[in-house]
């Protein structure tokens, strides 16, 4: 069943702060994309991370999910194939990391990661209580020491094509505004070559993952894509951006063996 419910999946929009939650239904069958929780099981975190992490050394980071009794919740689903995906972005954005912390079991995860250098960065876990039909999120500031990176300012881009790992990718929208469903299409080649990539092959359960954030690192957005037929090279994601404003858009897929991640700015105009 729960594969079934997966396989119909088609986004998960998410903000990460309980005032200006924001919800999309995960099915788009119904009439409703109106911002209303659905299936989302209320939690609470606690974020065990050394005193005063330094940059560029091993972090081990624990997060303990509670319910909201402050009750650790023991048994979580398997979601695109883990427990739980944690994102972690540098304020400005301009780094992003995706990784997997393990199951210790009491509502413990854990991972160790190193920081890229000094700042403030969001980390992002993304969960799915046992029996929950949505994702869980659970979001934490954490500052390094250290010497701190340049700056990037968040600019839209004025061209969204991009040369990765060999691979140009191409980001086009039927129509790009805010509150309103929207088709968001990935189109990859070989960067060498021109040729349309056709053989992308499934990371994590799915023909690719697009990450969202607003430019505040608010806004957090999830999403898959609206088919697991065809490897490329068009892929299709499905989403609504909750509010207008600069968004930064991580695209990752996996071709011979190898995940690359594309990142883009995007400018999202009012409806
Ligand atoms: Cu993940």
């Amino acid at each position: 069943m729960k594969h079934f419910v997966i396989a119909l999946l088609l986004l998960t929009t998410l903000s990460l702060s309980a005032c200006n939650s924001v919800k999309v239904p995960k099915s788009t069958m119904g009439h409703s994309m109106s911002a209303t929780p659905t299936d989302v099981v209320p939690t609470k975190s606690d974020w065990k991370i050394a005193d005063h992490p330094k940059a560029n050394e091993d972090i081990p980071i624990s997060i303990f999910i509670k319910d909201k009794a402050n009750q650790p919740i023991k048994s979580f689903e398997t979601v695109h194939e883990k427990k739980m995906h944690l994102f972690i972005v540098s304020k400005d954005l301009a780094y992003f990391s995706h990784i997997h912390p393990n199951y210790k079991g009491d509502g413990e995860f854990a991972i160790t990661t190193a920081f890229p250098a000094g700042g403030d960065y969001k980390i992002i876990a993304e969960f799915t209580p046992k029996g929950g039909g949505d994702s869980s999120i659970e979001s934490h500031w954490q500052h390094v020491e250290g010497e701190a990176a340049k700056e990037e300012p968040l600019v839209p881009d004025q061209e969204l094509t991009k040369v990765v790992d060999g691979k140009k990718v191409s980001l086009t929208f039927d129509h790009l505004m805010a509150d309103k469903t929207l088709h968001m299409t990935f189109t990859i080649s070989d960067a060498t070559t021109d040729k349309p990539i056709k053989n992308l092959q499934p990371y994590l359960g799915a023909m690719g993952h697009t990450v969202a954030m607003s430019a505040d690192a608010e806004k957090y957005l999830h999403i898959h894509p609206m088919s697991t037929a065809g490897n490329g090279p068009k892929v299709i994601f499905m989403t609504i951006f909750p509010e207008a404003g600069v968004y930064k858009v991580w695209g990752q897929f996996k071709h011979e063996g190898k995940v690359f991640t594309v990142p883009f700015v995007i400018n999202v105009p009012q409806k």
